[in-house]
């Protein structure tokens, strides 16, 4: 017998010059796979996958540029709606470095202020790197963002950008309820005990607006039980 039940889902853009890694890390995340055979992404909109935090299910649906980065009008249809954003550059490609703060402001023209983390990718290729830590640092710094540095190919430090994402946007859910529905994690569910706020607003279906800001509440059957699509790449 199948539950009833109602789900978070999180639109998150992926965005950053071309050949950084943004497809890569969306598969990766997703699907547990990279290649290294570099393919232009035609057509895809965007992946899924679904994770827990404080024993809620939040459906993370990853959208990716479609290879089309170059393309404004294109590439603003992808942004709408979305409630976090991951910017990404390469440790390899310094100018892919310099445009990380005009795809902020191109995010933000189109979404308000949304969640965002900095990446800067592909770290095992540290020793061709020409962007130094110091200046990735400051950057974070100045953007006021939670940086992370991954390598794709290793699968080092992905899984822990989405679910820095996820979580912030669980506690702006949170936030007005903070001092009202306070309950006890569930023993489950120690590891994300950190904010023991249990979501009472979960009914509501609101449609996401282009300020980003509003909840996207999908009222859906519980996938309870098959909670990632990659099971070598839990977070929980
Ligand atoms: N060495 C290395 N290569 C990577 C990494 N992530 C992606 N790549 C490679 O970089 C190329 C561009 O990746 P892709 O995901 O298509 O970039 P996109 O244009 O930003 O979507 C591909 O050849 C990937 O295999 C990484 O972490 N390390
Ligand atoms: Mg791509």
């Amino acid at each position: 017998m199948k539950e009833e039940d109602v789900e978070i889902a999180i639109k998150v853009v992926v965005v950053g010059n071309g050949a950084v890694g943004k497809s890569s890390m969306i598969q990766r995340y997703c699907k547990g796979i990279f290649t290294n055979d570099y393919k232009k992404t035609i057509g895809v909109d965007f992946l899924e996958r679904q994770i827990e935090v404080d024993c809620e299910d939040v459906r993370l649906m990853l959208w990716d540029t479609a290879g089309q980065e170059e393309f404004d009008a294109i590439t603003k249809a992808y942004y709408r709606g979305a409630q976090a954003c991951v910017l990404v550059f390469s440790t390899v490609d310094r100018d892919s470095f310099k445009a990380v703060e005009s795809w902020k402001s191109k995010v933000e023209n189109e979404c308000g202020t949304i969640h965002m983390a900095l990446v800067q990718n592909k770290i095992d290729l540290v020793d061709e790197a020409l962007v130094t830590r110091e200046e990735a640092d400051d950057l974070a710094k100045r953007l006021r963002l939670r940086f992370y540095r991954t390598s794709v190919k290793e699968d080092c430090n992905v899984s822990d950008v989405f679910q820095y994402l996820a979580r912030k946007y669980i506690d702006q859910l949170n936030e007005p309820e903070v001092t009202v529905n306070k309950v006890e994690p569930a023993a489950s569910c120690q590891k994300n005990s950190e904010t023991p706020t249990k979501l009472t607003h979960l009914n509501k279906t609101s449609q996401p607006t282009n300020n980003g800001n509003i909840s996207l509440h999908q009222p859906k059957q519980s996938k309870r039980g098959k909670k990632s699509l990659v099971k070598g790449c839990m977070l929980l």
